[in-house]
């Protein structure tokens, strides 16, 4: 291994995962962060600390932007770090925060994976509010103010794998969906439960362009009992820090034994019902993307293999092909919401 001498570290290689790892105590490379505060880099000491000031300090404008008031910086300043073991959380190596920030699939503003960071300069999450509608005891809009006063949030260590076969794995700040979903009593008629996302032509730049796939707005949907799986989760922050935009700001779901596809981001709407809802990759396309979207390695998409996958970021020296692993490496914990299920008809 290269250890590089305190001097030589620029502020630009102080990255936001150093930080955050060191706040997880990994000894070592704390040690090297604080020799590089030492040394004179322009890293602010308070930013090494827990504090909502020091979260302040080091949050870039771009994500002070996206966050939606004060008020969730104390939140941010108390969050349950994930425990060290599976399934919470994965010793795998953390994808950096700027690839997790700047390779993203969200549609609304583009198809590039460039797109999003580069073109939701103009997004704002204050105010945001959220309708629960449906077969629900409490519907009704929801400030997000009101929707998060309650929750504590805690940290998850998820692997992340697309349809187009490429992985992350991503420190998400949150609180499980169930938590939510209880709060809103569903009715014994809630079998499924649709999300959908934000439109906004202002803000979102690609949803008037002609040459854009989807039937606005993005949606998507799960059954109650995946919903209520302790796994599934509502991100409203990754690496300890407030979502950015282009990851699904103010808060997205997260369902780490699916394709990334299911994940929706930006989600202004969730709705309770009794049959399964349409979702927007399976209406574009049901012969490659079904509903369940269970990651699966020998159930592949018409036009590539699933049964390995990238994982990011790939070098010029690795190129990191890794096995795809059934659940996405959760089959402990979900396979036996399937287990009467043939999984190459519900794909
Ligand atoms: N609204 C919306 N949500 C979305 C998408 C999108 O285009 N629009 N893309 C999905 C896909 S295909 C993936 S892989 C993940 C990517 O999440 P990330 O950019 O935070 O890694 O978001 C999902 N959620
Ligand atoms: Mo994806």
């Amino acid at each position: 291994m290269l250890i590089k001498k305190p001097a030589d570290i620029k502020p630009s290689e102080i990255t936001p995962e150093s930080v955050y790892r060191n706040r997880r105590q990994f000894m070592k490379e704390g040690a090297t962060l604080l020799a590089a505060t030492a040394a004179g880099s322009s890293l602010p000491m308070s930013a090494l600390g827990q504090d909502g000031d020091a979260l302040k300090a080091r949050a870039p404008a771009e994500l002070r932007r996206s966050a939606p008031a004060a008020w969730w910086e104390t939140k941010f300043a108390n969050i349950k770090p994930a425990p060290d073991s599976e399934p919470f959380y994965t010793g795998e190596s953390l994808t950096p925060y700027r690839d997790v920030t700047s390779y993203n699939n969200f549609y609304e503003f583009g198809m590039d994976k460039s797109d999003p960071s580069r073109r939701s300069g103009e997004f704002k999450v204050d105010p945001w509010s959220i309708e629960i509608s449906g077969e629900v005891a409490r519907p009704g809009t929801y400030q997000l103010e009101d929707i998060l006063k309650p929750v504590d949030l805690e940290e998850r260590i998820y692997r992340l794998r697309c349809v187009e076969a490429w992985s992350m794995v991503i420190p998400w700040t949150g609180f499980p969906l169930a938590d939510l979903i209880s709060r809103f009593e569903p009715t014994s008629k809630a079998k499924y439960v649709e999300f959908e996302t934000l439109v906004d032509p202002e803000m979102m730049p690609a949803v008037n362009s002609r040459f854009a796939i989807v039937d606005w707005p993005y949606r998507e949907g799960l059954r109650m009992d995946e919903a209520m799986n302790p796994l599934t989760f509502i991100a409203v922050g990754l690496y300890g820090n407030y979502l950015p935009a282009q990851n699904g700001a103010p808060l997205r779901l997260v369902v780490p034994w699916k394709y990334g596809f299911k994940s929706i981001k930006s989600i202004v709407r969730i709705n309770f019902r009794e049959t399964q809802p349409n979702t927007t990759w399976n209406d574009l396309q049901a012969q490659e993307y079904g509903f369940y979207a269970n990651v699966n390695p020998m159930v592949h998409h018409p036009r590539w293999r699933q049964d390995m996958e990238r994982r990011l970021p790939q070098t010029l020296f690795s190129r990191q092909y890794i096995e795809t692993r059934l659940f996405n490496g959760y089959a402990d914990q979900v396979a036996h919401l399937y287990k009467d299920m043939d999984l190459s008809v519900y794909y």
